[in-house]
């Protein structure tokens, strides 16, 4: 069987972790697309001399032309710009729409037939975009946020009640930000869910909250200690799950931004959910009944993607 390929839009930071990751996992080959060609074969290059040593076989390219990425069976996007000091919301936008704008086109005419995955920022407008102007199906076209904020969240939990990460699930709700919704109702520890750990004692309804927030802080906190830059291990692992999921018709239940039509009361907005990926993208969509409160937690977190989302539609009347 020819090895798969897995092509990186954007190659800074989380797009050379993704490099790094894709390779030593034999993934398949790695096509690293960057406007900034140097950057781009650089790190490919950089990781092609790292195999000898690691063991991997993986042909690994950095390029400034689509054309590169053609029959791509996984394509990761983080190519755009962070916000910078003085610039708005919409300018931030404005720029990170003309980028999509560039990748969807790409994409549509190299790669109509991969699994698209979308990390840039902001996240639930982008994906939306993304997906608008490369025209695969919704269910091909996903975004990368709840496998991160949940996997802060479940690390945030394991190391206050003193067990290990992989004994703790957890549920994260909404759209990527202040307004996400971490569920403690159905978050667990080995299936123990939270509300019954704190009548247990094993953590304090204060600490509980306490973390909840930090986890809707996770990637401020991050930007606050690095002081230049945002956070990329995790955030490449966390496509990378993704990508495997797809890749190996994994059948895995994961949180991501996916288009919703109607589930949950939400009609055409990417929004975190739970969903399952397998090789036909995005299967099915978990929709899980929730009380008053959460419900109306997960509104507001919907009312913010939809600000953002017409927000572009007005930047790019070509996205109504
Ligand atoms: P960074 O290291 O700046 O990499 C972005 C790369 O995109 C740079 O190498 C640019 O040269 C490149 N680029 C810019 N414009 C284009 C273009 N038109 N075509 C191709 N490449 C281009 O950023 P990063 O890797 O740290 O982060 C990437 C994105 O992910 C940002 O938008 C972050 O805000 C976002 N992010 C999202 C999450 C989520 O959980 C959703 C977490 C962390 C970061």
């Amino acid at each position: 069987m020819a090895r798969r390929k897995i092509a990186l839009i954007g190659g800074g930071n989380i797009g050379g972790t993704l490099a790094h990751l894709a390779a030593m996992k034999q993934l398949g080959d790695v096509v690293v697309f960057d406007i900034v060609e140097g950057v781009a074969k650089g790190k490919a290059l950089d990781l092609a001399e790292s195999a000898p040593v690691d063991g991997f076989n993986a042909v690994l390219k950095g390029t400034k032309y689509y054309k590169d990425i053609e029959g791509a069976d996984v394509i990761i996007v983080t190519a755009g710009i962070p916000r910078k000091p003085g610039m708005s919301r919409d300018d931030l936008l404005e720029t990170n729409i003309k980028v999509m704008k560039q990748v969807g086109d790409g994409i549509r005419q190299y790669a109509p037939d991969a699994f698209v995955i979308c990390i840039t920022n902001p996240l639930d407008a982008m994906v939306w975009v993304l997906q608008k102007v490369c025209g695969l199906p919704h269910a091909k076209v996903v975004g990368m946020a709840g496998v991160l904020d949940s996997a802060r969240f479940r690390f945030f939990l394991a190391e206050a009640m003193n067990v290990s990460v992989e004994d703790v699930t957890a549920f994260v709700l909404g759209g990527h930000g202040d307004t996400m919704v971490p569920s403690t109702r159905y978050t667990t520890v080995a299936g123990i869910p939270m509300p019954d750990l704190v009548k247990m004692g094993w953590i304090s309804q204060d600490k509980l909250d306490q973390i909840v927030q930090r986890t809707r802080d996770g990637g401020a906190e991050i930007v606050g200690l690095l002081g230049n830059g945002s956070a990329f291990y995790a955030p490449a692992t966390s496509a990378i799950q993704m990508a495997e999921a797809y890749l190996f018709d994994e059948k895995r239940v994961l949180p991501c931004a996916a288009h919703l039509t109607g589930q949950f009361g939400v009609d055409d907005l990417y929004v975190g959910v739970p969903v399952v990926i397998g090789d036909q993208g995005v299967e099915r969509i978990v929709e899980i009944e929730l009380t008053d409160e959460e419900q109306g937690n997960f509104n507001k977190s919907v009312e913010a993607v939809k600000g953002l989302v017409d927000a572009c539609k007005k930047i790019d009347s070509s996205l109504g």
